[in-house]
């Protein structure tokens, strides 16, 4: 009795300490994103608002020596490019409020070039306040750019710039303006007023925008919070690591080379996921000449596919005219590319498919979990499992041209490479991708096929975990 007493409390804690095991969570890998990382991955598509004197000037880098009264637009309306951000399918706005002429769209108490002395709304107008009301009306995230080159500050080269610049980069993030989701320091860095060049104190301005907005990502070339992609064409690299060592870089000249901003580091130790940024005409700001050169809707959604589409985020450029509204050719092509993008994938050919794996870590863990469209619910392979296949059968045969996949970035980027294979007419598989990384999330462009069941092989640093599959037909990137 005793002896049998004793064995079924061995079986039963057999099977507890089983369950537990099976049920674990994969252990974190490598660097991992911070929560507002993660939010930040999440909004996908952002603007950029480029608005200023050269707006007015035709200019792309403006001197620093415009008179404020350049800067006059007859019709601000921030809501109108916040409503058409967000009809577009844009999830945030970042604003131009200091561009390298080192004019503010405040009234920065720092400087003299700045809106309160320019004759829109008689000196009294704040495009921030504007823009951040905006935003928060319309439930869209409100970020600041503020360069840190300045062509107007006589202290510009100097030491007592950081200080000025510290104290400028205060008055914007104190919170007057609500919360920032993102604070973008730009590389660009020339000379000063007085032909100088300035070194920079990046410390104390992280530190600046930490103390008054800790949850603001911020980007520069080289992070912290995410960094430059390494061109303005909207390229991520199909190769691309969100992990990144920034040890030894700075921003601007003493940023590593473009390709390797576009690739990221293979096993870098902090997490820095690329940014890209590419303008809607070919300039960053409005020219008359330019109001038939917005991109097309074929480049746009191109773009969309190596920036999102790449484990990338995309920053979009978009100028408002010397009105201070969004002109209709952009507003028009705008429209056209968020309906092409929620065309695309709000059919997803997966849904309603099967798909079984070589192996699972347990219930909690299976294969199904891939479908349920939950972020946070996902599939992952067993410890000491690095290789496995994922099978879909997608009940009937299906036409599509992409297929999207994602990691669960919070335990982060573990998949090295990955294969796909799709079952033919004959009955034999062939490959018709063969990549590297996927990230947040991956969007491969494949030839149109025409298949009931598919076949993801992936290998990784780490038990592979991904929380989604998705086929979709992409009938304007062709
Ligand atoms: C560049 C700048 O020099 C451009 O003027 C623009 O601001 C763009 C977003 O970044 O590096």
């Amino acid at each position: 009795m005793w002896m049998s007493n004793c064995k079924l409390h061995i079986a039963v804690l057999a099977v507890i300490i089983f369950q537990a095991c099976a049920r674990k969570a994969p252990e974190p890998y490598g660097a991992v994103p911070s929560p507002q990382q993660v939010e930040w991955q999440k909004m996908e598509m952002n603007f950029l608002v480029c608005f200023g004197p050269n707006t007015f000037t035709g200019m792309e880098w403006g001197l620093g020596t415009e008179s404020e009264d350049v800067f006059n637009p007859s019709d601000l309306d921030c809501g109108q490019w916040v409503s058409i951000a967000k009809a577009a399918g844009f999830k945030g706005l970042i604003i131009v409020a200091k561009h390298h002429d080192g004019f503010c769209l405040w009234p920065n108490p720092e400087s003299t070039h700045t809106v309160a002395n320019s004759p829109w709304k008689d000196g009294k107008g704040d495009v921030l306040k504007e823009l951040s009301d905006a935003c928060a009306a319309e439930g869209l995230k409100f970020g600041i750019y503020i360069s840190p080159w300045d062509r107007n500050d006589p202290h510009y080269g100097t030491p007592e710039y950081n200080d000025v610049y510290v104290r400028t980069l205060e008055s914007a993030l104190d919170g007057c303006y609500g919360s920032v989701f993102e604070e973008w320091f730009d590389g660009a860095c020339g000379e000063g007023p007085n032909g100088k060049r300035q070194v920079y104190d990046w410390d104390r301005f992280h530190e600046t925008v930490l103390k008054y907005q800790p949850e603001a990502v911020m980007f520069s070339d080289v992070g912290p919070g995410c960094r430059w992609v390494g061109n303005e064409s909207g390229i991520a690299g199909r190769t691309n690591w969100s992990t990144f060592s920034p040890e030894g870089f700075t921003a601007g000249a003493g940023a590593p080379p473009g390709d390797t901003l576009q690739i990221g580091n293979i096993h870098g130790n902090a997490w820095v996921p690329a940014e890209t940024d590419v303008p809607l005409r070919p300039g960053w700001f409005w020219r008359e000449s330019e109001n038939d050169k917005v991109k097309s809707l074929q480049e746009l959604v191109s773009i969309y596919n190596t920036s999102v589409g790449r484990n990338s985020l995309l920053l979009l450029g978009v100028a408002p005219d010397i009105t201070g509204h969004i002109h209709p050719a952009d507003s028009a092509r705008l429209m056209e590319f968020g309906a092409a993008i929620k065309e695309i994938f709000s059919t997803n050919l997966a849904e309603g498919a099967t798909v079984k794996a070589s192996s699972d870590r347990g219930r909690e863990f299976k294969a199904a979990n891939i479908l349920d469209g939950d972020y946070d619910s996902y599939w992952a392979a067993p410890d000491g499992i690095n290789e496995a296949v994922l099978t879909f059968d997608l009940g009937a045969e299906k036409t599509f041209n992409r297929i999207l996949l994602q990691e669960y970035i919070l335990l982060g980027q573990r998949i090295k490479a990955f294969t796909i294979k799709v079952l033919t007419a004959d009955g034999s598989w062939k490959e018709i991708a063969s990549e590297t990384t996927i990230g947040f999330k991956r969007i491969v462009p494949v030839e149109t096929v025409t298949t009931s069941k598919i076949e993801i092989s992936v290998s990784s640093f780490a038990p592979p975990i991904i929380n989604n599959v998705g086929l979709f037909m992409d009938k304007y990137d062709q």
